[in-house]
């Protein structure tokens, strides 16, 4: 039997490769984001396979509405890929935005549990679901200008480790993919407010992963057999590691 998915943040990056790899392998796709356009070209590309949804996951009503009222042969959602997110800004906390910050919390945070809270019943119900959550290495290692994506990040790796105890006995799985630099996304011209060239900066003279490689590792999580849970996926580029301590010292 195909299965059905619903992916948010379908309309680029990872949410658009995840969208087209699990239709091709003949899963069912509701693709949700706020612009419609993107969608609707996604769709065209796999007639009857991807359903495509204007939806703001911020919006806790809306998220109610459209998951209550899909089309029936796309409302038994079997894997939810809580994609939607965004970083913004790169500063210290002591000069950030209050209005980045709640734009990250709202839609990386509450969004993401709106959608898992809409959807969680029906797989409960039916005894079978997959919640796959995007975080990312930046919920784990710290970095300057990291401070409220980074702690976004936390929330969806710990919500996530959470569920997997709540749902203890019902068969549904829970995974968190967390990743590091990941090129050919739209994620550093949002997180530097469309600024281009500060934006391929990012990954200028490196290779970092691609969103093939993020759709790889949710289709391998995803077709794991019953009894297999993958609870935490990190992967990097070959090229990003760690870097030892800062230590401010005021003698030489
Ligand atoms: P993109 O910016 O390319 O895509 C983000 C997607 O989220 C877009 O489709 C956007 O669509 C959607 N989105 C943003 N806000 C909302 C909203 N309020 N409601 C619905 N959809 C929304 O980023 P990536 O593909 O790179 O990132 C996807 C996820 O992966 C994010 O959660 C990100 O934090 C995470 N991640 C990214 C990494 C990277 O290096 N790229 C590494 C690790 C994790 P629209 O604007 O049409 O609504
Ligand atoms: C995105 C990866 O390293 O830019 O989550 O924070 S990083």
């Amino acid at each position: 039997m195909p299965k059905t998915a619903f992916v948010t943040g379908a309309s680029a990056g990872f949410g658009a490769e995840i969208t087209r790899r699990l239709a091709t392998e003949g899963t069912r796709v509701v693709a949700s984001a706020r612009r419609a356009d993107l969608l609707a070209n996604l769709a065209a590309d796999h007639p009857d396979r991807v359903h495509p949804l204007e939806l703001d996951v911020r919006d806790k009503t809306a998220v109610e509405q459209a998951i209550a009222t899909l089309p029936p042969e796309f409302a038994d959602i079997d894997i939810l890929v809580n994609n939607a997110g965004l970083a913004k800004g790169l500063g210290p906390a002591q000069e950030a935005d209050l209005d980045d910050w709640d734009q990250m919390l709202d839609t990386n945070c509450r969004g993401l549990m709106y959608c898992t809270r809409a959807i969680l019943p029906g797989m409960v119900e039916r005894g079978r679901g997959h919640v796959i959550n995007l975080g990312s290495v930046a919920g784990t290692y710290p970095y300057p200008g990291g401070n409220v994506y980074g702690a976004t990040k936390a929330f969806v790796h710990q919500f996530s480790q959470n569920l997997r105890s709540d749902l203890h006995g019902t068969g549904i799985r829970v995974t968190c993919i967390e990743p590091g630099m990941c090129g050919d996304t739209e994620f550093s011209t949002v997180r530097f407010g469309g600024d281009q060239d500060r934006a391929q900066a990012v990954y200028k003279g490196m290779q970092p992963l691609t969103p093939t490689d993020i759709a790889e590792a949710v289709s391998w999580a995803a077709s794991q057999p019953a009894h297999v849970n993958i609870n935490v996926i990190e992967l990097m580029p070959t090229a990003q590691s760690f870097a030892p301590f800062q230590i401010h010292r005021t003698e030489p």
